[in-house]
């Protein structure tokens, strides 16, 4: 597919101020009447075609200033219409387009899912509903009017305020919005279905009154109010922590059930997946709750940070989400814990985007050319952008951070903008020169740090070399170093180090020596507290070093990190000695602290997955062999320390009786607990099934439920398969606690789950037309469990391939997102890595692929 470039960037030719629509819902033939006031771009090059994108649209009509245009005068291709010659003055374009919503089976541009029209704008959808200028720089104010049979569809939303609505003749009814704000036209959206609602007011800070609304199938309202209260918290704290109001009378969220994403923030009307909105105890994890909580966070503050100032063009799209993804981890660590966040936010950056940074569909943070901007929503522009954020506060400090961020917002607001933008917002408030922090957005590959040092007792001064190393050629990266030395009582508070007066190196060069002085024995380096950056630490220490960073250090961060290097290892290189101080060292551990904070300890218990441990190897990866070490370690460690988790297991049982509450403390308890259980199992799989049969009886939530079935399900047997069967009958008319089923199914570790899988797909409620269905069957295998995604007889890769094959011409942007589970072949032993390559090429050979498959496919390859 051909490549769009960064550099071939130029103004439009023409811009778009105001976009009448009129949209009459059908099933069929939804028609949609588009007036647009178009005039030359003084910024562009008006002079030849203007070419408005297009995609399987049907043109009914076309009009300019009132008169239709001539058919000489324009042309349609696959890529949308072209007038050949433009006015060169403002004029009028009206534009009748048909769609059919319920053949569009991509669920991008308008859809149907469950009777309810929905619509997916982002990133190129809005050219399925009429022909525009469809880019991000674009920026329009829209006023639209909705019809449908009132039956059909009682609920009709837009973007903006609502302005009127009303009868249309016997059964038919309209509605009105209008959104004041100027912008592009991937942020805009409708609805209409029955949908059921829940409502809460909001007075923000400068005094408006906002109606705050969450719909949802009818019915469903009782699973709406978490997600409610999420967006008023969300509100708030947006007021308090960067100063952003809401700018509208309402703000609504949407849940539908076929979505190919978490969520979009439209303008005023944010259509979110159900997955991420629908909660009560009996349905939802912890895990559910904290996401719903993020991501209604996310796509509120996308209300700024996205739709005040947007993008000038796609390849800045880290300048919005790189940075939301920033402010809603900010927001949750406010709402939650701080440092068990951190965790689980470095936790899903080396699960995601560490091997995705290694591997062959590795991209700069701002890409410079693209085949498919729809694969480019990925963990290295969403979370490495997010962590650039991060790094540049830790560097200019929170203060001049906030001062940027209001600087940033007040110079680009109703702005189309790029990552350049961004940073002179900061460089003006400090006067700092960040030319050379900025190469963080140009350079792929994750750099590593590595850190040497050298303790002289005579002089009481301890040395530390650092250097960087990055995969690709260039000038070196600014790396916020946040650190400190650990002796055998505690952090070393004497000791003092010039160049990290405030505990932070800022390490702007290949290497640099720091010199500690009065440094009174010994020390452990803690390196990177917090995570600082997102590279890679070589630091060669010796378990006991690590364990006294366990024990000792002030870092939380790093004491979890410690106690992972460590069982890493141990997976890499098994021991029994060293696994018993390991163990004796977490008994400890968990003596003095587990149930003080119990999140953070369940985190300690929890050792590095499979996949981190194949991403540090450094020759070819078995799958089943690191499958084995990992799991021994886990078998030995739970029979070690069986006595301290049957402790735990009953200082932390709920009392009798006792409420679910999703709050983080209580969500903490039930993680510390389940985290027991399951190595309880792994010590002892006799015994831990049994327990876990009585916990599974006497769960009163889904979080413990599903803990308790996900350690039944590691261990075969009858016990396991009556478990599962009695689950999904319990569940079978709810389809997200099924796609829990569904997953932990497809990752069950053994040979056995191929067949599995394929009697799931004739399961009543499994269907391809359901994004989530297929993530949570096909994706979850192939992310999931690397020991049978990975087999060596090819049975593996086959299942996801023939799924991508299957769904590719009816949904390309799922197909493509579950190709990149091949990311990481070229790395496999021989003989999976053969088996790979047979199947990508099996792929390839398919005619008429899609751009989004094609795309990934090429670069998997190359
Ligand atoms: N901006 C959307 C993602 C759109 C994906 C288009 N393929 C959700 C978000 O990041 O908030
Ligand atoms: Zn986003």
């Amino acid at each position: 597919p051909p490549l769009i470039r960064l550099e071939d960037y130029r103004p439009s030719a023409f811009l778009i101020d105001r976009v009448n629509l009129d949209i009459v819902l059908d099933p069929h033939a939804t028609r949609i009447t588009a007036d647009l006031a178009l005039r030359p771009n003084p910024a562009g090059a008006p002079d030849g075609p203007l070419h408005l994108d297009g995609d399987d649209l049907t043109l009914v009509g076309l009009d300019l200033d009132g008169a239709p245009v001539p058919g000489a005068d324009y042309a349609v291709d696959a890529s949308g219409l072209t007038l050949h010659r433009p006015p060169r003055r403002p004029f009028m374009l009206r534009v009748v387009t048909e769609v059919d919503p319920t053949a569009n089976t991509k669920l991008m541009g308008l859809y149907r899912t469950d009777g309810v029209y929905c619509t997916q704008c982002e990133a190129d959808g809005f050219r399925r509903i009429t022909y525009f200028l469809d880019r991000p720089d674009v920026m329009a104010v829209y006023t639209t009017r909705i019809e449908a049979r009132r039956e059909e569809a009682p609920v009709l939303l837009g973007n903006g305020n609502p302005v009127e609505a009303g009868p249309v003749g016997e059964d038919r009814h309209y509605a009105v919005w209008h959104d004041p704000h100027p912008k592009p036209a991937y942020l805009f959206a409708v609805v209409g279905g029955r949908l059921g609602k829940v409502e809460a007011p909001f007075r923000t800070m400068e005094g408006r009154d906002v109606t705050c609304a969450v719909y949802v199938e009818p019915g469903r309202e009782d699973r709406a109010g978490y997600a409610l209260d999420a967006v008023i918290r969300s509100m708030q704290w947006d007021e308090r922590a960067f100063g952003r109001a809401y700018d509208l009378d309402v703000f609504n969220v949407v849940a539908v059930s076929a979505f190919n994403m978490g969520a979009m923030e439209n303008k005023g009307l944010n259509i979110f997946n159900d997955k991420y909105v629908l909660a009560v105890p009996e349905t939802a994890t912890d895990a559910d709750y904290a996401n719903i909580e993020a991501i209604i966070a996310h796509e509120y503050f996308h209300n700024w940070s996205g739709n005040r100032v947007t993008c000038r063009d796609w390849f800045q799209l880290c300048l919005k989400e790189g940075l939301t993804v920033f402010r809603d981890q900010e927001f949750s660590s406010d709402m939650r814990s701080r440092p068990v966040h951190r965790i689980g936010e470095v936790r899903s950056l080396r699960a995601r985007q560490f091997p995705e940074d290694a591997g062959p569909l590795r991209h700069p943070v701002r890409p410079n050319a693209y085949a498919e901007i729809n694969n480019f929503y990925t963990a290295t522009v969403y979370d490495k952008g997010a962590e650039i954020v991060r790094m540049l506060r830790t560097l200019i400090g929170p203060a001049a951070f906030r001062a940027g961020m209001d600087r940033y917002f007040a110079d680009n607001d109703g702005r189309a903008a790029t990552v350049e933008d961004f940073l002179a917002a900061f460089a003006t408030v400090t006067g700092r020169d960040l030319s050379a922090f900025a190469r963080w957005y140009e350079r792929p590959g994750t750099p590593r740090l590595s850190a040497q040092g050298a303790y002289d007792a005579a002089a009481r001064r301890y040395t530390l070399h650092l250097a960087q190393a990055l995969p690709t050629e260039g000038p070196p990266l600014v790396i916020p170093v946040a650190l400190g030395l650990v002796g055998a009582g505690g952090p070393l508070d004497g000791a003092t180090c010039a160049s990290a007066a405030d505990g932070v190196f800022i390490l702007d060069r290949i290497e640099a020596e720091l010199v500690f002085e009065n440094v009174t024995e010994e020390p452990v380096p803690s390196l990177l507290r917090d995570f600082s950056a997102p590279v890679r630490l070589d630091l060669a220490l010796s378990d006991a070093q690590r364990l006294r960073l366990l024990a000792r250090d002030s870092d939380p961060f790093n004491r979890w990190q410690a106690a992972q290097d460590v069982a890493l290892r141990l997976i890499l290189a098994p021991d029994a000695a060293r696994t018993d101080a390991f163990a004796e060292a977490l008994g400890t551990f968990l003596d003095g602290e587990a149930l003080a904070d119990p999140a953070f300890a369940a985190l300690v218990l929890a050792l590095p997955t499979e996949a981190e441990a194949a991403d540090a190897l450094s020759g070819d990866i078995d799958p089943d062999a690191i499958h084995r070490a990992r799991h021994a370690l886990r078998a030995h460690l739970g029979r070690a320390l069986a006595p301290r988790l049957t402790r735990i297991d009953a200082a932390l049982a709920p009392a009798e009786g006792a409420s679910y509450s999703p709050d983080a403390a209580s969500a903490g308890r039930r993680a510390l607990r389940n985290a027991a259980l399951d190595l309880m199992a792994a010590g002892d799989p006799q015994a831990g099934a049994a327990l876990a049969t009585r916990r599974l009886d006497a769960a009163t939530n889904m979080t413990d439920r599903l803990a308790a079935l996900a350690t039944i399900a590691q261990i075969p047997g009858e016990a396991r398969e009556a478990a599962l069967a009695s689950f999904g009958e319990r569940y079978a008319h709810e389809p997200l606690v099924l796609d829990k089923w569904f997953a932990l199914q497809a990752t069950i570790p053994e040979e056995g789950t191929l067949a599995r899988i394929a009697a799931l797909k004739g399961h009543p409620a499994f269907a391809m037309t359901n994004p989530n269905r297929v993530r949570a069957l096909i994706g979850s295998f192939s992310m999931g469990n690397p020991t049978q995604f990975a087999r060596a007889d090819g049975s593996g890769f086959a299942l996801v391939a023939d799924t991508v094959k299957a769904l590719d011409s009816a949904n390309p942007q799922i197909a493509a997102r579950l190709l990149t589970a091949f990311g990481s072949w070229r790395r496999l032993e021989k003989n999976r890595r053969q088996a790979a390559a047979e199947m990508l090429n099996g792929i390839k050979a398919v005619p008429g692929l899609s751009r989004d498959v094609a795309d990934i496919l090429v670069r998997t390859l190359k």
